[in-house]
């Protein structure tokens, strides 16, 4: 069970959540450093047994991009020591991430076991010299001699996701032929190397967590037995914990996006704990106490890394170690607020949890004087500032003319792979209740109303934006809402117009489907080399008025999942339309300028839409009113700007 000490050969952690590592992008900058401080402050506080930081290169070669953050001088060691002391203050303890960016480093001065360049980078690594091989290897043991210097507890060595050592690993990017390519055994010698020089270089209770890659999935990566004899060698060099590695940056399956189902990949540290003495610990889409002491009773893992669920909710610990889970806060894996931050070189953020990583920011006190406030809409603007008001100890009374709270999340978490989005609901029902706000559902806003509030905050959300086309034969265009409510009856062959999010969700809601188990997970996604995906439908077009790539306003790290996902259903994507016509004889369009006709029975707009701000209008400019989310700006459904909104309205009232 989590909350279960676990001793390790000459060190032991006070229970079994580790905070993974994730690169916050407050690591770099002096000026970023009580931040940084303030982050994990809050996480220790909240009862996480471990820290590892984001990842620190060893050497100048190794860092991410050029302005990234290194650790290897006596100027860090008293930089970090604010650092592990604030984090051993607050009672957990931290291991310092050493990453060696290898040919995923963004920057021309990149290097690889060979000058293989790596499909997501356009700089191209040079191969390095044996003597580039050793000093690589002594700076990652200075580096862990200086972490000790610093009050870290341990490190992990960051050899998974397709970063130099796991390039060192796999024969997919090492073809070196001297003795660190070759053979499994020559392959894994860097590795091996970088453990026995960090063992050399530390006290015996410093510990080595080591990350290691249990599946590349790229072509050409360490198979299962590879890994288990690296695995054991590695043991035997000294290394006290392993972690668990799935897939590589350019991996083209999903590893962590929230189509990816809960505790996809327990079996690969399964294989780890069947392998090794020391523990081992379970990673990647689990993200509640239930499914991390499943794992934990199940014998897969000794510990759970959890490191988005720890940005939406700091307290997760404590709030399960109090029988209190149903008030977390949880990850639902969109990667909207952190990864797509990160990749695009932005700070770490949380779409539930806006306060993650600007803790100092964002704080939320007390009001000097209470005030009585009216909310209206219940959708997650409405719902998360009704809790951030009564937080700051106002009378909230939260109100909404549907039967159920939710609003558009309610429509998301219909979409296969977005049911967590569930919890999101969940965690505000159990909010709004513990914050004493009063909800009236059902209950049409009226202008005397406000009369009895000191302040007033429209949440009232968006409609779906119709499609003004030319439908005869008693045809009309369904809105998404209706199809994703089930209202309407789909056809066999489908024209979706629009390629933004919703109509990429549509596509994954006529197609794909819900709550898929992870064994049909894999089989979609090649892992075990099965069968593939269905197709629902005989044919389903998709059409956008602009030129260009179909999808490239998507989230970073999910859209090319969505793109994959329309060409394993098939779907057949036009640029340049107009539509003109909706009959019988199927959607009339304009192509580039030609007219066709599609022969299809349904069409769907996803085409945007319009803010439902008809009762803030009137009251503009009066400062007892306020407007936030979807019925301030429709320009796309955006889920994180509301709930940041909804937080900036709280702090202003
Ligand atoms: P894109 O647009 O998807 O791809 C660009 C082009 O390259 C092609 N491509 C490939 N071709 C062949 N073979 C491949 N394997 C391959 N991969 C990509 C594409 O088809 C495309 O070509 P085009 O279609 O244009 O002709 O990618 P992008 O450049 O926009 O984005 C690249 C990303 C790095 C963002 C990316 O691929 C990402 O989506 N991967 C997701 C990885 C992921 O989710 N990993 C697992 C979790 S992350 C983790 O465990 C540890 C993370 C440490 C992070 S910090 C975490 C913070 O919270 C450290 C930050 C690392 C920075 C590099
Ligand atoms: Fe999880 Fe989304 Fe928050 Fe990232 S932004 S931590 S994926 S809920």
């Amino acid at each position: 069970m989590l909350e279960q000490e676990l001793k390790l050969k000459n060190n032991h952690l006070k229970n079994r959540l580790v905070m993974g590592s994730m690169h916050t992008g407050l690591e770099e900058g002096l000026g970023n450093l009580k931040k940084l401080n303030a982050f994990y402050q809050a996480r220790a506080e909240g009862g996480v047994g471990l820290i590892i930081t984001g990842g620190y290169s060893p050497n100048l070669r190794g860092k991410l991009t050029p302005f990234s953050s290194t650790f290897n001088s006596w100027f860090d060691v008293l930089k970090h020591r604010t650092v592990t002391k604030t984090v051993h203050q607050a009672g957990a303890k931290i291991c310092l991430q050493l990453l060696h960016a290898g040919r995923y480093a963004y920057h021309p001065f990149n290097h690889a076991p060979s000058a293989i360049k790596a499909p997501i980078n356009p700089y191209k690594p040079k191969a390095m010299s044996k003597r580039a091989v050793l000093s690589t290897i002594k700076s990652f043991a200075r580096s862990a001699h200086l972490a000790e210097k610093a009050g870290y507890d341990g490190v992990e060595i960051m050899g998974s996701e397709g970063y130099l050592i796991n390039e060192f690993m796999a024969a997919h990017t090492n073809k070196r032929t001297d003795e660190f390519g070759g053979s499994n055994e020559n392959r894994m010698r860097f590795a091996l190397e970088i453990v026995k020089a960090v063992r050399a270089n530390v006290s015996s209770k410093f510990i080595i967590v080591f990350r290691l890659s249990v599946h590349d999935l790229v072509e050409n990566g360490s198979s299962g037995s590879d890994v288990q004899a690296q695995a054991k060698a590695l043991e035997a060099a000294g290394v006290d914990i392993f972690n668990t590695g799935i897939g590589w940056h350019e991996a083209r399956v999903p590893t962590i996006a929230s189509m990816v189902p809960q505790g996809a990949f327990q079996d690969a540290s399964l294989l780890l704990k069947q392998t090794v003495s020391v523990p081992v610990i379970a990673v990647n889409r689990i993200n509640t106490p239930e499914l991390a002491n499943q794992i934990l009773q199940n014998g897969k893992a000794d510990l759970i890394s959890m490191a988005r669920p720890l940005l939406a909710d700091p307290d997760f610990f404590n709030k399960y170690s109090q029988n209190n889970s149903q008030n977390i806060n949880v990850c639902i894996a969109c990667n909207q607020g952190c990864l797509d931050n990160v990749f695009k070189g932005k700070r770490a953020t949380c779409l539930v949890n806006p306060r993650a990583g600007f803790e100092l920011e964002y704080p939320l006190e007390k009001a000097a004087k209470a005030k009585k406030v009216l909310v209206v809409g219940a959708g997650p603007a409405g719902m998360a500032s009704a809790c951030y008001l009564a937080e700051k100890g106002h009378t909230v009374t939260l109100i909404d003319r549907s039967n159920q709270m939710g609003g558009q999340f309610k429509l998301a978490m219909q979409i296969p792979g977005k049911e967590d989005f569930n919890y999101t609901l969940t965690y505000y029902q159990s909010e709004l209740d513990k914050q004493g706000v009063t909800v009236k559902l059902a209950t049409e806003y009226n202008d005397k109303m406000a009369a009895d509030y000191d302040d007033v905050v429209f949440a009232t959300g968006v409609r779906p934006r119709l499609a003004p086309i030319n439908c005869l034969d008693g045809k009309r265009i369904y809105a998404y809402d209706e199809v994703i409510r089930g209202e309407v009856p789909i056809g066999k062959r489908v024209a979706i117009l629009g390629a933004g999010g919703i109509g990429f969700d549509m596509v994954a809601f006529l197609t794909e489907q819900k709550n898929k188990s992870i064994a049909q997970f894999k089989s979609q996604w090649g892992i075990d080399e099965t069968a593939n995906s269905h197709q629902a439908l005989e044919q389903i077009y998709m059409l956008k008025r602009s030129a260009g790539r179909f999808g490239s306003e998507l989230g970073k790290t999910t859209g090319w999942i969505h793109r994959a996902v329309a060409k394993q259903q098939g779907v057949i994507q036009l640029e340049q339309c107009n539509y003109v016509g909706f009959s019988n004889q199927g959607l009339e369009i304009e192509h580039k300028g030609q007219q066709q006709f599609l022969d299809v029975d349904t069409v769907i707009a996803c085409i945007g839409q319009e803010s439902n701000n008809e009762l803030y209008n009137p009251h503009q400019g009066e400062a007892k009113f306020h407007v936030i989310g979807g019925a301030k700006l429709a320009a796309a459904i955006d889920a994180k700007r509301a709930i940041f909104e909804a937080l900036m309205v709280a702090r202003h009232i």
